[in-house]
């Protein structure tokens, strides 16, 4: 085997059987299940015999792109304008079966489908949503999201980015930094504000006084590209701001669906990491004996099933109540919070579990846990998540502190 391809490849050693203790996946519909298993079987043949190499490189391979276009998996649960019009639940396994193979997959397609699809999908005008959403389906077209800005992340409100109405065009002022797919993106919706009041506008790669500067030296999501957007009298037409929507309740609209996707995708590294520990265990031997017929070992592994059941009941139902619409943003934070978390903490099993073989990176172990640090960041942190539930319970806002 090579060492740089992982041992979750089909046709090696290992093959893939998802942990589904519950048979959670017989509510999917057909549609559902067809969907899972063409981006399984791709995940198995196209992304994990070289996933090593493009987080060692650093790189999305652009025939990912080209792929999850192909198999109509992005922007999933938008319709019309060339969109796959599916399920959330559907959209919701789709991450799942991206993630296991590498979350910085997850994360292209969550971007390009939630964060810029999306807002010109909801809030876009008639001409921008025939421009850009057919082309941003075939994968034709790469979007990114700025709304993050070096001083202002848990705080998005604060932002100094902004927007000058010039008569017959806008310009753009500020900057945005660590945005998922920015270097390789056409167009990018950023999040500035106009007279005060937060607005989306469309940047379009070749704009004046727009670039967008990759960020070197992550030691997670080596296998995504990570930018800087910089605005610099950037000079846009009028007919690029998103007409439809005022404040922040814009990038939080698109931040609930990217969130919800999040709920479903760390299920997807956590089952990586969980199987990887089965097989691991069952066929090391210490003390004469597989390591996996010790206590302390059979414990972990219950652990680690006990709370993946837990977080696909979770993440099924936020899911169903998606595609009802009986959702809240609540709903969300706490899918998106607990599941991260369970995911980041079964992959640290793992790694232990594995002894030095963890730490290699023919096993995925190493890889996921290091993701899933960022994924517990991005989206909202896990403590912001927190604080909304908070805000939730009590009726008290805990973000600011007044004097
Ligand atoms: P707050 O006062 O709570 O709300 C301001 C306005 O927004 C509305 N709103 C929402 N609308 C829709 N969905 C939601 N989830 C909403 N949450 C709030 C709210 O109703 C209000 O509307 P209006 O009309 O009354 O003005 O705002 P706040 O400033 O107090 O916010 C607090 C807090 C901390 C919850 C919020 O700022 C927050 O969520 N911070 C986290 C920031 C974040 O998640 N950033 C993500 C950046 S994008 C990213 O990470 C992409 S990674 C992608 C990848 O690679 O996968
Ligand atoms: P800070 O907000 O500085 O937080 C630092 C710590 O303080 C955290 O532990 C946080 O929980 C805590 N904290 C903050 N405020 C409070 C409070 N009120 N009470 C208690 N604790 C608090 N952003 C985009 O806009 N687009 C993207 O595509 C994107 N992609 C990303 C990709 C990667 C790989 C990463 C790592 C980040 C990405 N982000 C993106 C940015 C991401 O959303 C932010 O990193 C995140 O929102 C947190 O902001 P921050 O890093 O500035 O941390």
């Amino acid at each position: 085997m090579s060492q740089t391809s992982c041992r979750l490849f089909k046709g090696e050693d290992m093959v893939y059987e998802a942990l589904d203790f519950y048979d959670v996946d017989s509510q999917l519909s057909e549609e559902e299940i067809m969907v899972r298993d063409m981006v399984r079987d791709w995940v198995d043949a196209e992304v994990l015999p070289k996933i090593e190499h493009a987080c060692r490189d650093g790189v999305f391979p652009d025939e990912w792109r080209v792929a999850l276009g192909e198999m109509g998996v992005l922007g999933a649960p938008l319709d019309g304008y060339g969109c796959p019009g599916l399920s959330y639940v559907a959209y919701g396994v789709i991450c799942r079966e991206l993630e296991r193979g590498d979350s910085g997959l997850r994360s292209f397609a969550s971007v390009q489908g939630s964060l810029a699809m999306y807002p010109i999908w909801d809030f876009g005008s008639e001409e921008q949503k025939n421009k850009y959403l057919p082309k941003m389906a075939s994968g034709d077209l790469i979007g990114c999201f700025g709304l993050t800005e070096p001083d202002y992340g848990s705080n998005p409100g604060g932002m100094i980015t902004k927007a000058e109405d010039k008569g017959d065009h806008y310009i753009l002022n500020g900057a945005k930094m660590w945005i998922t797919n920015g270097t390789i993106s056409d167009l990018a919706i950023v999040w500035a504000k106009l007279d005060g009041v937060i607005r989306g506008f469309i940047v379009e790669t070749g704009d004046e006084g727009y670039s967008a500067p990759e960020m070197k030296g992550k030691h997670s999501l080596k296998a995504s590209v990570t930018s800087e957007l910089v605005f610099q009298d950037c000079k846009i037409p009028k007919d690029r701001i998103l007409p439809g929507v005022k404040g922040l309740k814009g990038p939080f609209s698109c931040l609930n669906n990217a969130r919800y996707g999040i709920s479903w995708g760390a299920l997807g590294a956590a089952q990586a990491c969980f199987h990887s520990a089965k097989e691991y265990t069952l066929s090391r031997i210490q003390f004469d004996v597989p390591i996996a017929s010790y206590q302390l070992i059979q414990n972990k592994l219950a652990w680690m099933l006990r709370e993946i059941t837990k977080g696909q009941l979770l993440a099924l139902e936020l899911g169903k109540k998606k595609d009802d619409g009986s959702w809240i943003p609540e709903h969300i934070s706490l899918a998106k919070m607990n599941n991260v978390d369970i995911a980041l903490e079964i992959a640290r099993m793992a790694r232990d579990m594995h002894g030095a073989n963890g730490i290699l990176d023919e096993y995925c172990i190493m890889r996921h846990m290091a993701n899933l640090e960022s994924v517990k960041t991005y989206e909202g942190t896990h403590d912001i998540h927190n604080l909304i539930l908070g805000r939730h319970i009590t009726g008290i806002q805990s973000f600011t502190r007044s004097e």
